[in-house]
């Protein structure tokens, strides 16, 4: 495996001749579509139901393999051999279709229920097996829904609700080890989560696309964090110049990262996801991912609606009738409570976003509200929208737009309670948990002005307009990276000649 990081390639420091075995193998202990049965749900508690590998290219589109066929006899030093049991793995579009006993219907088949005398004719048992091979034909072309089944419960885990979990990503590569060590962080049960990325635009000659494929090959082969733990140790052994403003700072914030990516981890960590799907579709953007470029307020309005157009289109494309959430997710955030969705959906909001801040240097002050989206309206900004044209996007924390709102991330207090909430009206998109039947009912990521504004905070807008509830936590945190601007090189450049003089 490689894992690609900018314009380098970086073998993993460990010679392989053979794949990593999982540690987790599917339930019955069999790849492939051999001896299956039955699919629909209550059908496949029966035995010998279909596990296994679900793989297909469509227009680009990549369903990464859920599990290598080599997992049988091993064992990954200190790791103990886990089945995965959990029905969700197998259920809905995890067919496990027979393809015997369609033929046989697909060929014509007699099947005499009644006697000629009028008499049952079918013993008990044939009954049942003529019955399942019934529902069997049907299923293999018709999928029934009750959609009031998925309409997001508070207590989502143990209801069993299914959450679709969306990352939008743009020449993210050197993120990717952040990301996934927080996915396999989360602990809302990974078998109840289809993951769903969409790569676009991306200036770094498919680095993106090739590390995320081998990420989430690793993820769900239950290996990724053994993999991950070497990598990074070799990675720790240089001394790399891009490290130099962790001296800048603060020693809690870094002691708080240490201990988050220190074992132990929960019990099902390494635990595969119930699905990965990753997309790739390009609109357009122009405007460079660097820190500097991606934040001046001129392209801020374009910037937005083409990332509308992005996260609308992986919705649309990944959204199943089976998911009861949606829960949204940037790759650049680096502390986030395991605990994140059910945190976020324990309150029965529609729409729940955490506070988001950033660390900085110490000379900066050590720490800053960052996600400024997540605000309550203002008359101050509804008068200002006023003056504004049509098409024009105010956009939050620039002079340029005065709009005295109550931020969400100015309320935060250290201490405060993480259970205090707050109702909104935008939203910012680090970490949205939504329910799914809002997007069904065509609340959206506008791609266009609406009421002055674009993208996630539209969004928020958009679902309080339509009457479901849009509310945030101040006092819940999770911790953007810091990305050290120009001004801030330049700070800590100064900083270091003046160090080495004294
Ligand atoms: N698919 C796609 N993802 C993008 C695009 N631009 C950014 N992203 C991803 O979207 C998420 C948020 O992007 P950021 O560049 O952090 O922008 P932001 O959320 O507006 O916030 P800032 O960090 O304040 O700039 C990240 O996961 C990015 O990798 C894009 O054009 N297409
Ligand atoms: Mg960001």
């Amino acid at each position: 495996m490689a894992i690609f990081v900018k314009d380098k390639v970086l073998e993993l420091p460990r010679h392989r001749d053979s794949k990593e075995p999982s540690h987790f193998r599917p339930k019955n202990g069999f790849g492939g579509f051999k001896g299956l049965k039955y699919t629909k749900k209550d059908l496949f508690r029966k035995r010998n139901v279909l596990t296994g590998i679900l793989g297909f290219v469509s227009l680009y589109t990549l369903f990464v393999l859920l599990f290598r066929e080599n997992y049988g006899t091993f064992n990954v030093s200190g790791l103990n051999p886990m089945s995965l049991e959990d029905q969700e793995y197998y259920d809905y579009d995890f067919k496990g279709l027979d393809p015997n006993t369609i033929k046989k219907f697909d060929e014509g088949v007699s099947h005499y229920i009644i006697s000629k005398g009028g008499m049952e004719a079918l013993s008990p048992e044939d009954k049942e097996l003529y019955e399942q091979e019934v529902e069997m034909l049907i299923a293999s072309t018709t999928d029934v829904y009750d959609l009031s089944e998925y309409s997001g419960h508070k207590d989502g885990a143990p209801q069993r609700d299914h959450v679709l979990l969306c990352v939008p990503l743009r020449d993210a590569a050197p993120m990717l080890p952040l990301l996934f060590k927080n996915l396999m962080n989360l602990t809302y049960p990974h078998e109840l989560i289809d993951i769903a990325f969409l790569v676009s635009d991306c200036t770094d000659a498919g680095h993106t696309m090739n590390s995320l494929i081998e990420f989430s090959k690793e993820l769900q082969n239950g290996t990724l964090s053994k993999t991950l733990e070497a990598f990074e140790s070799e990675q720790d052994k240089k001394n790399s110049a891009d490290k130099l403003y962790l001296k800048y700072m603060k020693k809690e914030y870094l002691d708080m990262v240490k201990t988050a990516f220190s074992p132990p981890f929960h019990n099902m960590y390494d635990k595969p996801f119930r699905s990965i799907q990753i997309f790739e579709k390009d609109f357009g953007q122009q405007i460079g991912q660097g820190f500097s470029d991606r934040h001046a307020v001129k392209v801020q309005g374009v910037r937005r609606k083409l990332m509308g157009r992005a996260r609308n289109w992986l919705t649309a494309n990944a959204l199943k009738p089976y998911h009861s959430w949606v829960y949204w997710r940037d790759v650049d955030v680096e502390l986030c409570p395991g605990s994140v969705i059910e945190d976020l959906m324990k309150f029965d909001y529609d729409v729940m976003v955490p506070n988001v801040w950033r660390p900085l240097p110490t000379f900066l002050g050590g720490e800053q509200a960052y996600d400024l989206n997540s605000w309550m309206e203002s008359n101050e900004a509804l008068k200002l929208a006023k003056t504004l044209d049509e098409d024009d996007v105010i956009v939050e924390g620039y002079a340029e737009y005065p709009t005295w709102r109550v931020h969400l991330g100015y309320l935060r207090n250290e201490n405060g309670n993480p259970n205090e909430l707050l109702d909104l009206d935008g939203v910012g998109g680090v970490s949205i948990l939504a329910r799914a039947h809002l997007f069904r009912k065509g609340i959206h990521f506008p791609a266009f002005t609406f009421e002055n504004h674009a993208e996630t905070e539209a969004f928020g807008k958009m679902a309080k307009k339509m009457g479901f509830r849009v509310g945030g936590l101040p006092h819940y945190t999770l911790w953007h990276i810091y990305e050290p601007s120009d001004d801030d090189l330049r700070e800590i450049a100064k900083l270091e000649r003046e160090n080495k003089r004294d």
